[in-house]
């Protein structure tokens, strides 16, 4: 599971783009945000580094946590 910090993330908007541009890479993704903290979990098939980039581009600078 990839766990990312997305700082900028702020509501269920932000959260809905989030989960589109991820399954944009992986339609079988499951994606769990948590907005309180600002995380979002992604269980996918797909590379990490293509999951962070495509948060990227969305608009949403991310870092990975340990998982
Ligand atoms: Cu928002």
């Amino acid at each position: 599971m990839l766990k990312l910090k997305v700082p900028e993330m702020s509501c269920g908007h932000c959260a809905s783009t989030i989960d589109k541009a991820v399954k944009s890479v992986d339609p079988e993704a499951r994606v769990a945000v948590d907005l309180a903290s600002s995380t979002v979990a992604v269980e996918t098939g797909a590379s990490e580094n293509a999951i962070c980039e495509v948060i990227r581009s969305a608009g949403y600078e991310n870092e990975k946590l340990a998982a």
